[in-house]
């Protein structure tokens, strides 16, 4: 039985991206459902396929899964054996603690630095909850990488780098100064494939 993953458009849709990225890199073969945001029919066409009315939403026969995080879990249940969380138990349990503070929290940060992966030097808002958020995500970031030594948060690609990567090319789209380390991170991103891949197809959304 084949995935299917439904999601927004590639230009915006950062929650779409996550769980697309988990089953891109760890070869999982999927088909993908592209929903267009921001149309009049949008929630019609979501609430099809999504109970939420909110994309991602992955289907696997009778079940469905509608949430970026929920989506990461169920493939690293089923795909045991390809470590899509850390293996070591203490880092395991970290990587899970550290994506479900990013899927519940940095509601400001979203807010005000909103995405479009392909546009560059957009300004936010300065204001303190903003900037204490920017702060808290670059110290997860930066306390991951030192610890593990890179490239990835813990060492190799996991579930957590997918949950992260969307904060860290806001930062450079809305030109927060990153750290050498942090720098070093978005380059180690923005080189895999897969990312490229999804840019790629951003593009060609515009046209
Ligand atoms: N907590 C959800 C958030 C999903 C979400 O907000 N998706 C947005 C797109 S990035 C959406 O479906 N928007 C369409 C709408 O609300 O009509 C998750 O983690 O998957």
């Amino acid at each position: 039985m084949k995935f299917k993953l439904a999601i927004g458009d590639k230009i915006s849709s950062t929650w779409s991206l996550r769980p697309w990225l988990v089953l891109k890199y760890f070869n999982i073969p999927f088909d993908e459902i592209k929903i267009k945001l921001g149309n009049k029919d949008t929630k019609k066409k979501i609430l099809r396929i999504s109970p939420s009315g909110k994309v991602p939403c992955l289907i696997y026969g009778k079940i469905k899964i509608w949430d970026s995080l929920s989506i990461c879990e169920f493939l690293a249940e089923k795909f045991k054996n390809k470590n899509l969380w850390p293996k070591n138990n203490y880092d395991k349990i970290m990587a899970r603690n550290l994506s479900s503070e990013m899927h519940s929290g940095f509601a400001n940060l979203r807010k005000n630095l909103s995405m479009n992966f392909l546009k560059k030097n957009l300004k936010f808002k300065k204001n303190r909850e903003t900037l204490t958020e920017i702060t808290r995500a670059k110290n997860i970031i930066e306390n991951c990488l030192k610890r593990s030594k890179g490239p990835f948060m813990f060492k190799k690609f996991s579930i957590v780098d997918a949950m992260y990567a969307p904060v860290i090319f806001r930062f450079k789209i809305y030109n927060v100064k990153l750290s050498k380390l942090l720098e070093r991170y978005l380059k180690t991103l923005l080189n895999m494939k897969e990312i490229k891949l999804w840019l790629l197809e951003a593009r060609k959304e515009l046209k």
